[in-house]
């Protein structure tokens, strides 16, 4: 890490996926895989960190999803809660907790939070006009109501954001709104609400972006759009009864927005995690400490709430710690359509793992992530990523290597014996891979650091090539020792390296190597850890071969 002295611990968030759907690959790639590759490095080269999530379960999201399918919101968050933590477990993204916004830790941190700022004087009450259905007797907010665009004419723009151009939105800007349940037309009405001055908090919110130098310009220049049109307050109330009930006398009915209260989720989540740790105190270390390096992971339309609305309720709060870095990702389109939960089509993580090894699925993800601007995903990519990479250049080193072992030297690693140029050349670029490998994951360029890993394995294919052990097999025995231990060391430096993107794979490689990954780290791929004897396991298949049929389902 560039400025690792300055930071003695580090704390990952992803976005909390709202529960009321499956979450789908565009989500994984957008804000779920990056994060998990970046702890999984992070954990290997020996920092200290922490990685939360949770369901985001208040929200019209959640509630409109209710509505239709006629279940109180409470059965539709356990419903998707559940289904959310297992697929994430089944894609190997592995939190140090992941829980959920319906809790009383979070309830209480939020309202503590909404007080504190109302306390300082910091918020403020205004009667505004509100959309409400005669129809349905309700106020239409956020997702309740849909609507043209102000800034790009998208048709289908939410009342709370457009997820088209990322714009923040207030109901009332939505041109010939109407209700996303009965498509009613609203009639306005008034209704009196907390807000939050945003406005007031530009300034500092520049100074305090333009103090980063290493935030991804994709980001940057969401930030410097909104800078330009200028921070408006936000309500940050709703007349809603699903949510974070308003913690003051007489304001019953208004729940905090979702919008404010889901990312102190953050907070919560991390005191649940040092509570079920026994250390209920230790979550400080992480939140009211400058030496926290906080980055929060998030797709694009999430930008504006992690880069902008919470940094400046955190500043507005004073105990706690800003994000060091917002690494957002653009959106991955499937199949040349946007691929968007509420839009329809998109692969739920839980119909990929079902047919698809996990890590082949996130292998395929990870080599075509939006990281600098909208990528697309084809059924047909993850065959081809599979079979000519996974497959074809890694599965098929490792297979070969495993072959020669079983069948020239009894299963075992044969001894070193004498390097010649060749053999020093592949062991000691292990080492400078490993650390390009390295800053390309602390500077979150996770493409890149894969790609790069993939490209030692094809020096290591054109090694097993250049030096023909099937030939020195039959005339120099211990040159053929010396190339089959080499590429077992190797076949251990992938176990390592691929630790971060194949999770599952590596595990498999170190038990067909026979040794444990307990205590491996970073720095130790480029180790020859295997000594002449060991005695390896069967050597088992890595990735098998997709077919077009299953392609074409
Ligand atoms: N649930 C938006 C989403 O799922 C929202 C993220 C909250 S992060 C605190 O896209
Ligand atoms: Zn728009």
């Amino acid at each position: 890490m560039e400025n690792s002295g300055k930071f003695k611990r580090i704390l990952v968030t992803a976005a909390l996926p709202y529960t009321n759907g499956d979450i789908h690959l565009g989500h994984i790639a957008g804000a779920y895989l990056p994060p998990d590759m970046y702890v999984r490095y992070l954990r290997l080269a020996g920092y200290n960190v922490v990685f939360i999530c949770g369901s985001d379960e208040h929200g019209t999201a959640i509630e409109m999803s209710a509505i239709k399918e006629g279940v109180s919101p409470q059965v539709i968050i356990d419903k998707y809660h559940f289904a959310n933590k297992k697929a994430y477990e089944d894609l190997g993204i592995k939190y140090d907790i992941y829980s959920r916004t319906s809790t009383e830790t979070h309830k209480k941190t939020s309202q503590d939070f909404f007080k504190v700022l109302n306390d300082k004087g910091l918020l403020y009450q205004k009667t505004e006009k509100q959309l409400y259905s005669e129809k349905e007797k309700r106020f239409l907010a956020d997702r309740f109501v849909i609507g043209t665009c102000p800034v790009c004419g998208f048709e289908e723009a939410r009342g709370d954001e457009c997820e088209n151009c990322g714009s923040a939105l207030s109901p009332l800007e939505l041109k010939n709104p109407r209700s996303t349940i009965t498509g009613d037309t609203p009639v306005v009405k008034e209704s009196t609400h907390f807000y939050f001055p945003l406005s007031k908090f530009q300034a500092m919110l520049e100074e305090w972006i333009n103090s980063k130098p290493d935030w991804k310009p994709n980001v940057v220049n969401y930030c410097k759009g909104w800078f330009k049109t200028g921070l408006q307050d936000r309500a940050i109330t709703r007349d809603l009864d699903w949510g974070v009930p308003v913690p003051l006398e007489g304001y019953d009915g208004k729940v905090i927005y979702v919008w404010f209260e889901a990312p102190i989720g953050y907070i919560s989540i991390t005191k649940e995690l040092f509570e079920q740790e026994g250390n209920p105190e230790g979550w400080k270390d992480y939140w009211c400490k400058d030496d926290t390096k906080l980055v929060h992971f998030v797709g694009k339309d999430n930008i504006i709430f992690h880069a902008i609305f919470f940094p400046a309720m955190l500043m507005a709060h004073g105990d706690f710690v800003l994000a060091d870095n917002v690494p957002a990702n653009e959106f991955l389109n499937f199949e040349g359509g946007k691929l968007s939960k509420s839009r329809g089509h998109s692969i739920a993580v839980k119909d990929a793992v079902s047919r698809f090894n996990p890590d082949s699925v996130r292998y395929a993800l990870a080599t075509s992530l939006p990281e600098n601007k909208d990528t697309d995903f084809y059924w047909k990519d993850l065959q081809a990523k599979n079979n000519n990479e996974l497959g074809a250049i890694l599965g098929n080193f490792v297979n070969r290597t495993f072959v020669f072992a079983e069948k020239y030297f009894e299963g075992t690693v044969p001894a070193a014996g004498e390097y010649k140029e060749i053999d020093s050349i592949i062991i000691n670029s292990i080492k400078s891979y490993s650390s390009s490998i390295a800053s390309y994951y602390e500077n979150y360029k996770f493409k890149d650091a894969v790609s790069e890993t993939m490209n030692l394995v094809r020096d290591a294919n054109k090694y097993f090539n250049d030096t023909e052990p099937w030939k020195a097999v039959k005339e120099d025995i211990a040159r053929c020792g010396t190339i089959i231990n080499t590429c077992l060391q190797l076949c251990r430096s992938f176990a390592v390296l691929f630790y971060p993107v194949l999770p599952f794979s590596s595990e498999k490689l170190f038990r067909m190597l026979n040794i444990s990954s307990e205590g491996e780290t970073w720095e130790s791929a480029a180790e020859l850890k295997l000594h002449a004897g060991h005695k390896l396991n069967k050597p088992e298949i890595l990735f098998r071969k997709i077919e077009d049929s299953e392609i074409e389902q």
